[in-house]
């Protein structure tokens, strides 16, 4: 896992653990506390059977989310438009801030993985930009408005 996040709108979250091996661990995330938002909606991605999957590959106007590799590994890819980073995802209580305006792929992810997405909003696809050239444009008209 990646000590410093280089991205904008991006970050590491650092959830409470209680490590009672050989009981198990135990890993807390609270909304509003150590999540930065009210959460809207749970999603989790499991059976990443196909070594050379790819998911992601967009980028959302306003919803924030915070995503975890509670189990196996994957390679989270972000680009804020300027800058890009690789984070090998693979510790359960440790998540990343996908914030908005942040074009995010994963791949290389291991047999066993589970991916689990906290959101702060409800799933709406006309939040989604889906082609990069558009992403690069959407944020060079918000960095022109902001002048
Ligand atoms: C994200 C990354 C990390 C729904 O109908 N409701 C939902 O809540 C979600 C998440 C998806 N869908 C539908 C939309 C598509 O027809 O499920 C289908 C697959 O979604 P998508 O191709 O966007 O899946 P990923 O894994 O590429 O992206 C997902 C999230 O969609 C996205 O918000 O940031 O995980």
């Amino acid at each position: 896992m990646v000590k410093r996040v280089k991205i904008k709108n991006s970050g590491i979250i650092k959830l409470q653990r209680y490590n009672d091996y050989p009981d198990g661990n135990l890993i807390i995330a609270e909304a509003n506390r150590i999540i930065p938002f009210k959460i809207k909606r749970v999603y989790y991605i499991n059976k990443l059977d196909n070594p050379r999957a790819t998911r992601g590959k967009h980028a959302h106007k306003n919803l924030e989310q915070v995503i975890f590799c509670i189990n196996g590994s994957f390679a989270l890819h972000l680009d804020d438009g300027e800058t890009k980073q690789k984070i090998i995802m693979n510790n359960s209580s440790v998540g990343i801030k996908l914030g908005r305006l942040l074009w995010h792929t994963m791949t290389d992810f291991s047999k066993n993985c589970v991916i689990l997405v906290l959101a702060s909003d409800y799933y709406k696809e006309n939040d989604y930009i889906r082609n990069y050239d558009e992403f690069l444009k959407y944020i060079n008209r918000i960095k022109k408005k902001q002048k």
